[in-house]
């Protein structure tokens, strides 16, 4: 299988996040992409390309052009406000919750950098706009992969994206890779896109981005809201709205499941996958499912991921791999190539 990868992934990187009142070393960081790529060396799992440059016409298919025009600018707003920004990362402290307004883009940096956020757990860093813009360009360019014919291909790209949505970053991603996938397959051509998220957290941002959309459908396995991450999205019964009626599925889990119970969850997913008769299949691929996660709750152990791949391959479909979370940094890599060679192995 073929990996799209480019090294600007590396000017992303957080020096603090949130984390029960104090802030703490940042889980989403570059090591965890150098693990996958020294894996996929090592195994010889095909060849790693960097991306195709292209403009942002396909991202702004996903995202809106105010949160763009917001992200791309926003480390010089911060620098300016104060020269000693420079050495630290930018985190938002308020939010336009309910009965405020979000039509308004204040002048203030705080106001708007809270307002294209959900969170205060992804800070913003001096080459955020640029490894995100990347890491789309590797998910697009995999894309054109698959569409020319080859199987599958894998965008590793950091930092994530699902959780991203068409306005708004959070949960470490600031840009939807998956989604912006997703949306060039249907323009290239392809009539039904499936999505399968199966990060240990669910994808609300690509959730949201295709809710009342029945081209694009979503289906993610994840740690139960009501106790994991993002709480407040992710539920079994957020079918879809509108024309997407019927083509959003949600499999929430108990924190503490393991691979039995998580297996046949997935085999529920791809029956309804089957049953859309898709084009081809987008995968938000995190790796947070782990026993040795940090900051999850399922008890997936390493061999379980070639199975997980085997699964993914009798699907059938072209299939585009797009790297999401996973903070297991050690064996990140490991679990990640376990995933594709065991596709790889029954891609047929
Ligand atoms: N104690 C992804 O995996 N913080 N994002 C949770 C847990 C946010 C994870 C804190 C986790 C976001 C892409
Ligand atoms: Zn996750």
């Amino acid at each position: 299988m073929r990996t799209i990868y480019n090294d600007r992934h590396a000017l992303h990187h957080g020096k603090v996040e949130m984390f029960r009142g104090e802030l703490m070393p940042c889980f989403e960081i570059p090591a965890r992409v150098d693990h996958v790529l020294r894996e996929l060396k090592a195994r010889g799992l095909g060849a790693i390309d960097a991306p195709a440059a292209f403009d942002d016409a396909a991202i702004a298919r996903v995202h809106a052009p105010r949160y763009l025009d917001f992200l791309s600018k926003a480390w010089d707003e911060w620098v300016a406000i104060d020269p000693a920004n420079a050495g630290r990362d930018a985190l938002p402290s308020y939010w336009p919750i309910r009965t405020f307004r979000s039509d308004v883009l204040p002048a203030s940096f705080a106001a708007r950098l809270g307002l294209f956020s959900y969170d205060a757990g992804s800070p913003l860093t001096s080459g955020t706009w640029t490894a995100a813009r990347a890491g789309a360009d590797c998910a697009l360019t995999a894309v054109q992969h698959v569409l020319a014919g080859e199987r599958a291909a894998f965008a590793l790209t950091r930092p994530p994206g699902h959780h991203a949505g068409v306005d708004f970053f959070g949960g470490y991603c600031f840009l939807n890779n998956a989604a912006i996938a997703a949306q060039a397959l249907r323009d290239a051509g392809v009539e039904r896109v499936a999505v399968l998220d199966i990060d240990y957290h669910h994808g609300n941002g690509t959730q949201a981005i295709f809710y009342e959309r029945a081209d694009v459908q979503f289906t993610s396995l994840h740690g139960d809201p009501h106790t994991e991450y993002p709480h407040y999205l992710g539920y079994a019964d957020e079918r879809g709205a509108g024309a997407g009626a019927g083509f959003n599925r949600n499999l929430p889990l108990a924190r503490g499941t393991g691979f039995a119970a998580w297996r046949e969850a997935l085999a529920s997913a791809l029956r309804g996958i089957a049953d859309f008769r898709p084009g081809a299949m987008v995968v938000s691929l995190g790796l947070d499912t782990f026993e040795g996660d940090p900051i999850a709750g399922f008890t997936l152990a390493t061999p379980d991921y070639l199975h997980i791949g085997e699964d993914l391959a009798r699907a059938g479909l072209p299939t585009v791999f797009v790297f999401e979370g996973g903070y297991a940094v050690a064996e990140v890599g490991t679990n990640a190539v376990n995933v594709l060679d065991g596709f790889m192995q029954h891609a047929g």
